[in-house]
């Protein structure tokens, strides 16, 4: 079984993320993981935490000089903010001389009332610490392993960021990515390096210009904003996930996987929503053989059919809605006395969409290796090639044998 547990508070000591049921022998090192830890704390917009934290892997257990020994896979990252946060976030019972005023007051839209009701606690302190985006830099931690291991099979990962606060670009990538007019040698982490070197994570410059303004805007005003980004896998080959079961389902997974980070509240596989306004003339892709492989002119559906991967590129998009703590804040309640009044103002992000994109490509990558490993096995990652390679080479063969009518001319 492919798991991976994450335990930590954003101003504790450290994050410990374990991964569990990778294969033997893939090559993992401390560099690659540390380089997209950095990926998910860049973005305009962002917080002064950022400023703090330089989030970086200590690698405790599972590889040995270099490659995975099959073992779990324990990393842990530290929070630097710590350091200002001993004597708070402490395991120990204070002193009787300790003075601390306990949260009272929710913000609207996080998770401080409903951490409080439902597990009893006396200190919104206590429902911030976890529900915290911090845990996401464990994500992204587990998420890079898997990332490594799809790499060993072509399989790659990349994100932009579609919109922020409304604001496109002129040119629809999403829509040239779902018309299938990408090349031959398309691949997701190139999107990812193309949008990693906009501030705000976005393919267009005029785009970029638009949308910072716009974030300058709402920081003046003491608000946030939200945004939309695609997240794409290519490389995928036929046949991950399964129609048997809702559980093995490969839409399902990455659905609940995507929709699992903080604040995102909507995800699309392919043209999603819009397909529902569409004949379905227009949503569905023609099937064609091409060099003696089955493939679709378009990839509307996403690289998913019947919860099954089609061998095309894995098309998610997502929304995430602006972060909940703002400087103008909104009407809320005191607990201490039960009146009326403003949300307590903290320090936060004003926009993490391009951050969020970094942590959906773990989180895709994540569900990706599951699904692999689920259907190919092994032990050691040459097992695994030599059962992916088998079935990748035979599976034309096996479509034409069963279908003898057209077998000859195949
Ligand atoms: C985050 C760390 C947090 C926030 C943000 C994401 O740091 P702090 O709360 O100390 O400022 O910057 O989390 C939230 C916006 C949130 O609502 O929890 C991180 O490491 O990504």
């Amino acid at each position: 079984m492919v798991r991976f547990l994450t335990s930590g508070e954003s101003h504790g000591k450290s994050l410990a993320t374990i991964v569990e049921g990778f294969p033997s022998n893939i090559k993992l090192r401390k560099d690659y993981i540390d380089f997209h830890l950095k990926r998910r704390q860049a973005g305009y917009g962002r917080g002064q935490r950022m400023k703090i934290e330089s989030d970086s892997v200590e690698i405790i257990s599972g590889i040995r000089f270099g490659k995975s020994l099959g073992s779990p896979i324990c990393l842990l990252i530290k929070n630097n903010d710590w350091e200002n946060w001993i004597a708070i976030m402490s395991s120990e019972i204070p002193s009787s001389s300790f003075v601390y005023d306990k949260i009272s007051i929710p913000r609207p839209g996080h998770a401080d009332l409903v951490g409080i009701s439902k597990y009893n606690y006396d200190d919104i302190r206590n429902s911030i610490e976890r529900s915290s985006a911090r845990e996401t830099a464990s994500r992204v931690a587990a998420g890079t392993v898997a990332r490594k291991f799809l790499e060993e099979f072509g399989i790659t990962i990349g994100s932009y960021v579609e919109s922020i606060s409304g604001i496109y670009s002129k040119k629809n990538y999403l829509q040239n990515l779902l018309m299938n007019k990408t090349s031959r040698n398309f691949s997701a982490w190139r999107i990812a390096e193309s949008a990693d070197k906009s501030d705000v994570r976005v393919l267009d410059n005029n785009q970029e210009e638009r949308i910072i303004r716009k974030i300058k805007y709402a920081k003046k005003n003491g608000d946030t904003l939200g945004g939309t980004f695609v997240t794409i896998a290519t490389g995928v080959p036929v046949g991950l996930g399964s129609f048997m079961h809702y559980d093995r389902r490969l839409d399902a997974a990455i659905g609940h996987s995507i929709m699992s980070i903080n604040a995102v509240k909507g995800v699309e596989i392919g043209n999603g929503f819009d397909a529902a306004e569409k004949f379905g003339s227009q949503v569905h892709d023609e099937i064609f053989i091409k060099d003696n492989i089955f493939t679709r002119k378009t990839n509307r559906s996403g690289g998913i059919e019947g919860g099954v991967s089609t061998g095309l590129p894995i098309i998610v998009r997502a929304s995430m809605k602006p972060i909940s703590t703002l400087m103008k804040p909104l009407q809320t309640i005191d607990l201490k006395t039960m009146k009326k009044v403003e949300a307590r103002r903290e320090r936060s992000d004003f926009v993490a969409v391009p951050a969020c994109a970094v942590i959906s490509e773990s989180m895709l990558a994540w569900i990706l290796a599951e699904f692999f490993i689920e259907k190919f096995g092994g032990d050691s990652i040459e097992e695994t090639k030599d059962n992916f390679s088998n079935y990748t080479k035979k599976l034309q063969k096996r479509i034409a044998k069963n279908f003898s009518g057209w077998y000859k001319d195949f």
